[in-house]
């Protein structure tokens, strides 16, 4: 039976949606998942939040929240079995924050060096660089970005660098050897895995697919 129908709107491959779909997975919350085209978002998702961005969670009760790292603490508020949130709260926050801010316009620019020709491929690629170290750092006492267990910054960040290192991945992982290994054991993770299945684009007339994890 289901008791709470949260509904999700979300797009396979936007990584703010996918760091919300992994805590959802994880924090076992079970939801309709109506995938979206960005390029064609529909009517109902501007009526929740006028960002028309995705992710997008719409709790039971009717309440809306359309920023990714607030969906990922709510699933963890209810669910935390592993304790990826319950320490470092501000170095985590800070990590997050700088990434969403600097980092992911550092990532676009990068990604997109084309559109971006007031300077070069190689200013752009130190400017991700910088950020790229300093996760590479952070990990060498290893394995996860605060020690030996996942922790919710991991989570936060992966989409992003697997995103990154999607450019070029061998100039990747030869600069960044720790990186590139915790890269690989979250994209081989089956919490990944599982959230990265794909989804008939939602039909407004329709319901979305009912995900549980039990
Ligand atoms: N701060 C938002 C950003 C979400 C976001 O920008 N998502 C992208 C897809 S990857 C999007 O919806 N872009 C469409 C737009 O900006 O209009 C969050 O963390 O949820």
């Amino acid at each position: 039976m289901i008791m709470e129908h949260h509904v999700l709107y979300s797009f396979r491959r936007c990584p703010y949606a996918m760091r919300a779909r992994m805590a959802l997975a994880y924090s076992k919350v079970s939801y309709e998942h109506r995938e979206i085209l960005l390029r064609d978002r529909p009517q109902t998702l501007y009526d929740l939040s006028s960002k028309g961005t995705v992710p997008v969670l719409q709790l039971a009760d009717g309440s809306v929240i359309d920023e990714s790292v607030d969906i990922m603490k709510w699933a963890l508020k209810r669910n935390d079995p592993e304790h990826w949130y319950k320490e470092n709260f501000d170095h985590q926050d800070g990590l997050v924050n700088k990434n969403d801010e600097i980092f992911k316009k550092r990532l676009d620019r990068y990604k997109y060096h084309v559109r971006f020709p007031e300077r070069s491929f190689q200013d752009h690629r130190a400017d991700v660089s910088e950020i790229l170290n300093e996760y590479n750092s952070l990990l060498e006492p290893g394995p996860y970005m605060f020690g030996k267990d996942i922790c919710f910054t991991d989570i936060a960040l992966m989409p992003f660098v697997r995103q990154c290192a999607h450019v070029d991945l061998e100039w990747f992982n030869s600069s960044f050897p720790e990186l590139g290994a915790w890269l690989d054991r979250l994209k081989e993770s089956e919490l990944f895995i599982s959230i990265m299945v794909k989804y008939p684009i939602w039909n407004e007339s329709e319901s979305g697919q009912y995900v549980t994890w039990e």
